[in-house]
């Protein structure tokens, strides 16, 4: 068995060579993105051994996607590829640095992901994982991936540990026919373990604080929710509540930051971490993603990682 599987859309992404407005960037230089992708990228390469599943066209853009991720060390044998679908790509801004602002601009409609459904994935590649980690976005690609994800998150004997991260796209769900909100606490809902901002929480589901989203959520097993620069409670099946504040570091682009912890914590989970160092692995592999301009940066090296999870509370203050 993996250790984690991933499923969902990677696409090749365009960041900015300058800041500013997305009609004023001269050129773009490529890198690869896609939140799920990403999260399999960190973990293996923190020494977990990691499969994605996705489809991508039959293009170059598609040879790029699968050669870069399996340069990770990530098992991409299970990827789809779509002769008649290509390959989703998004430009994006560099944003305002103060608050996260920036543009992005999807050309994913009709992509080959998009087009994933229960009967064209590989099912038993999907559920061949210690984990499968889902995220929010593919349910909001079309009528087939939700479905998809539906059938994924549902609560059957067996199955792998099952981790969602909420991942509301509003830009995304405008397009579907389905209310992004609602589908996403039922999605939620079927996981073992919900990773969500308490931006995302308020946005979609109105809900003020993390006690309000863990009484609106209360099946999954643990349920962590960051709160940005400050930190992130998890709250365990006991009613355990653990907050863990986030490491000071200059952030340089806050992209990718979430699938980075993603794989910090389930990293952590694997090898049956308390819940206070999973946040704090959480938050070290986070701090990695924060000061690069892309979405993924190397992680940091597990026994650094080990020491720094281990240091005292003054030092995590
Ligand atoms: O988390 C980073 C992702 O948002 C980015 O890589 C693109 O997956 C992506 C999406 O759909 O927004």
């Amino acid at each position: 068995t993996v250790d984690v599987v991933t499923l969902g859309e990677s696409m090749v992404t365009f960041l900015p060579s300058r800041p500013g407005p997305l009609a004023d960037v001269p050129s773009f230089e490529r890198a690869i993105g896609g939140a799920e992708s990403n999260t399999a990228c960190v973990l293996a390469a923190a020494g977990h051994s990691a499969r994605w599943v996705g489809a991508v066209g039959r293009d170059g853009f598609g040879d790029h996607l699968l050669r870069t991720i399996g340069g990770y060390g990530v098992d991409v044998s299970s990827v789809r590829r779509d002769p008649h679908r290509p390959t989703g790509v998004y430009f994006r801004t560099a944003g305002d640095r103060a608050t996260d602002a920036h543009e992005v601009a999807y050309y994913r409609a009709g992509s080959a992901a998009s087009a994933m459904t229960t009967a064209n994935v590989d099912l038993e590649a999907v559920h061949a994982g210690r984990v499968l980690h889902l995220s929010g976005i593919t349910a909001a690609l079309s009528a087939g991936c939700l479905d998809l994800l539906r059938e994924l998150t549902a609560r059957r004997p067996g199955r792998p540990l099952v981790s969602f991260d909420v991942n509301h796209r509003p830009g995304l769900w405008r397009d579907s026919g389905a209310h992004g909100p609602e589908v996403l606490l039922d999605l939620a809902r079927g996981a073992d373990l919900v990773l969500v901002g308490d931006d995302e929480a308020r946005e979609a589901w109105g809900l003020a604080d993390a006690a309000a989203v863990r009484e609106a959520l209360p099946e999954p097993e643990i349920l962590v929710v960051k709160h940005g620069g400050r930190g992130a409670t998890a709250y365990g099946p006991d009613g355990a509540r653990t907050f863990v504040p986030s490491l000071g570091v200059d952030v340089v682009a806050a992209v990718g930051a979430g699938d980075a912890f993603a794989a910090g914590f389930l990293s952590a989970t694997l090898r049956a971490l308390p819940v206070r160092d999973r946040l704090r692995h959480g938050h070290l592999t986070a701090a990695a993603a924060l000061t690069v301009p892309g979405d993924l940066a190397a992680p940091p090296a597990r026994d650094l990682a080990d020491r720094l999870a281990a240091l005292d509370d003054t030092a995590w203050g």
